[in-house]
């Protein structure tokens, strides 16, 4: 990590629980009507294809299936499993109480998904985010990830050069970043269930484009030391639906995910839009 900025780390998550929140997202996906399964569900990573192969949906801008995504908890749930605890635990200090962000990415990529709906520019988390630097990120693939579907890529060493000044990338979700003098540093892997990428927050990371017939799922999330700060807007409700939301479906026996932050000692600071301009 100190000299690349990243890992790719081997059978890390327990394979059945990814298998189960993607069979979770699947289902969604399905009954919402933008997807069909390519492969019977009893194989556990069955492909999924656009249910009309020629549209890319974007959930993130239909509210209503997004709801019914983001309010899966076991996607929340991974996200705060033993082994990527032990991982963050491994980067910021042994012992040290670790603050997992509460609003997990979740990223659906459709076949055909073009820069400005979908197909992550070059950035560093850090400038969305803010807080801390010493904050990683865990890119976790749901199911099979080779390149061709779109798998994450990190810049190698690039995190060394520090914070980049913000560049917009018209119509993306992401406070994207110059990255032209990083053409020959890109890395990536195939990715299989239970592999995952861990980057610094200042790494410079995008997405390949999906250039298979499936759909993409994935979901990341980022850790820090508790104590070290953190911005008030990493602490915000998700998009499209308040934290009660998320939380109406959870089954009995979830309150130690529910606004687990709130109960612990952090250190919030203000989120600085003027460096995003
Ligand atoms: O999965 C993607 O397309 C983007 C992920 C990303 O930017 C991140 O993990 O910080």
């Amino acid at each position: 990590m100190a000299a690349e900025g990243y890992l790719l780390l081997r059978g890390v998550l327990p394979v059945d629980q990814v298998a189960a929140v993607r069979a979770a997202l699947v289902e969604v996906l399905c009954d919402a009507g933008v997807a069909t399964r390519s492969t019977p569900p009893e194989e556990g990573f069955a492909a999924l294809v656009p249910a009309d192969p020629g549209v890319a949906v974007d959930v993130h801008s239909d509210a209503a299936l997004f709801r019914r995504l983001y309010a899966l908890e076991g996607l929340h749930r991974l996200t705060h499993c033993d082994a990527v605890l032990d991982v963050a635990r491994s980067l910021v200090g042994a012992g040290t109480p670790i603050l997992v962000h509460p609003r997990p990415a979740l990223r659906v990529v459709f076949p055909g998904t073009d820069e400005v709906s979908g197909v992550t520019p070059p950035h560093q988390d850090h400038l969305g985010m803010q807080g801390t630097e010493d904050t990683f990120t865990v890119w976790m693939a749901l199911g099979r990830c080779p390149r061709g579907l779109g798998v994450l890529s990190v810049a190698a060493g690039s995190h060394r050069g520090g914070a980049r000044p913000y560049a917009a990338v018209p119509g993306s979700r992401v406070a994207g970043c110059d990255a032209s003098d990083l053409d020959e540093k890109w890395v990536c892997a195939d990715l299989d269930p239970g592999d995952i990428l861990v980057f610094h927050s200042l790494t410079v990371h995008r997405a390949l484009a999906n250039e298979s017939s499936e759909i993409r799922l994935s979901v990341d999330a980022r850790y820090q030391a508790a104590a070290e700060a953190v911005s008030a807007a990493t602490l915000g409700d998700p998009p499209h639906m308040t934290w009660d939301e998320v939380y109406e479906t959870w089954p009995e026996g979830s309150a130690d995910l529910k606004r687990y932050w709130e109960k612990m000692a952090t250190n919030v600071v203000p989120f600085d839009p003027g460096r995003l301009s």
